[in-house]
């Protein structure tokens, strides 16, 4: 009697603990994914994906873009929030609306009542692309959480601790999952393996990752 609902139905989230101050929502944005898609494409038209120089002279693998009030760059003199993309000069495009919504709703859902994000870092990652254990340094409140949602093919994230020596944890991160970092999991170093390849239904080979902040 249910069975047409239940096969075309996405399933409901649910939350899993990664340590104390950090939660995976498994599928939380997997309804929005589609709209979240469509304002990527909204935000790359005008200011398009492109790879940055850290400030070691090194081309990142990871192309990026950023929306709402400040964006997060890189280059030969260091990493920085600014108000106006390097490129063309302009200020950041606005954060669509279904991208601060989702932000707030999962930073709720996670226990931070009033998240304010002023900005949104998009990530694109091609097959091979991947991103070195860091950590998140450059906003000026670590007491706001930061959201992280993937889109399109799956990653495996790594999951350290305070110190680069500490070795991380895999997490496998998949289309719609959404991770809420704060508290004494803000500062904790993470990055991303080597992107594989895949073929998600929605996005190709290529995997995207919105993260929201509180810069300033
Ligand atoms: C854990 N991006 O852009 S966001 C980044 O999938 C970044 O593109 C990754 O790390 C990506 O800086 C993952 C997840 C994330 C963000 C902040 C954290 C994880 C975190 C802060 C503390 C601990
Ligand atoms: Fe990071």
């Amino acid at each position: 009697m249910t069975m047409d609902l239940f096969e075309h139905s996405p399933p409901e989230p649910w939350a899993e603990s990664l340590c104390e101050g950090a939660v995976v929502l498994r599928r939380f944005a997997s309804v929005s994914g589609a709209e979240l898609l469509a304002g990527i494409e909204r935000v790359t038209a005008q200011a398009p994906f492109r790879q940055m120089r850290t400030p070691g002279g090194h081309i990142m693998s990871v192309a990026m873009t950023c929306c709402g009030d400040w964006g997060w760059v890189t280059d030969a003199r260091g990493y920085r929030y600014q108000h106006q993309d390097p490129v063309s000069g302009d200020p950041w495009p606005a954060m669509p609306e279904v991208f601060r919504t989702l932000a707030v709703e999962a930073a709720t859902k996670a226990g931070y009542d009033d998240f304010e994000p002023d900005s949104c870092l998009i990530n694109r990652y091609s097959p091979g692309a991947r991103m070195g254990l860091h950590q998140d340094k450059n906003e000026d409140d670590f007491g706001q959480p930061i959201v992280s949602v993937s889109l399109g093919a799956p990653a495996i994230f790594q999951f350290g601790g305070l110190r680069r020596g500490d070795r991380p944890q895999r997490v496998p991160l998949e289309h719609g999952d959404v991770v809420v970092w704060g508290g004494p999991a803000r500062l904790r170093y993470h990055g991303v393996l080597t992107l594989k390849v895949a073929d998600h239904p929605l996005t190709g080979a290529c995997r995207y990752n919105l993260t929201f902040r509180r810069a300033r």
